[in-house]
């Protein structure tokens, strides 16, 4: 069974290219240009113990993020839709960081099928900007990410700090579907 994928999009504002690997063990290259970006990619990946490439580039940090978020979405889609009749589907997780805490559950079961999604986000982000990225395409990141890989997304948070909240966001989104896509032999149907 082989559980991977590589996705290119590229638009007039973006090129982006995802190289993804579900079975993986953390090994990441991440290079969208934007520091904390690549920053949070890195931890989700390195949690969710998936083997990632991202490259991208565009014109504003926003389009590079929206466009990363529906490739990388698109890739989950077509490793796990590989194969997915004996992963576990549900996935949960609780990450603190600090003062902060990001809990996430996400459920695979409508991935191979036809654009069932739903996401539910309740971040609490205060501050206009963490380092080199706008708070508002946090939340706009999970959204296209769940909506293009077809996954239920809830991911809650509380904290004071805005990195550490944003950090624990996205190791907990890769520790909850590192689990959701194990493969579990017991399954029958
Ligand atoms: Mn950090």
């Amino acid at each position: 069974m082989s559980r991977n994928a590589r996705v290119k999009r590229e638009t007039k504002e973006t090129r982006v290219e995802v190289e993804l690997e579900l079975d993986g063990r953390g090994a990441t290259r991440i290079d969208t240009g934007i520091k904390f970006f690549d920053h949070i990619l890195t931890a989700f990946a390195t949690h969710g113990f998936f083997d990632l490439v991202v490259d991208a580039e565009g014109d504003l940090s926003h389009h590079i993020i929206e466009d990363t978020a529906i490739t990388l979405g698109k890739a989950f889609k077509d490793a796990i839709a590989a194969d997915r009749a004996k992963t576990v589907r549900y996935g949960l997780a609780a990450v603190p960081m600090d003062e902060s805490i990001a809990r996430c559950a996400v459920d695979i079961g409508s991935i191979s099928g036809e654009g069932r999604s739903y996401t539910v986000l309740e971040l609490g982000l205060a501050r206009e900007r963490v380092e080199d990225v706008s708070t508002e395409d946090i939340p706009h990141f999970l959204d296209s990410f769940a909506s293009h890989a077809n996954l239920t997304l809830h991911i809650y948070a509380r904290g004071g700090n805005e990195h550490h909240k944003i950090e624990a966001i996205f190791k907990a989104l890769g520790i909850a579907l590192d689990k959701a896509t194990r493969v579990e032999e017991r399954r029958i149907c």
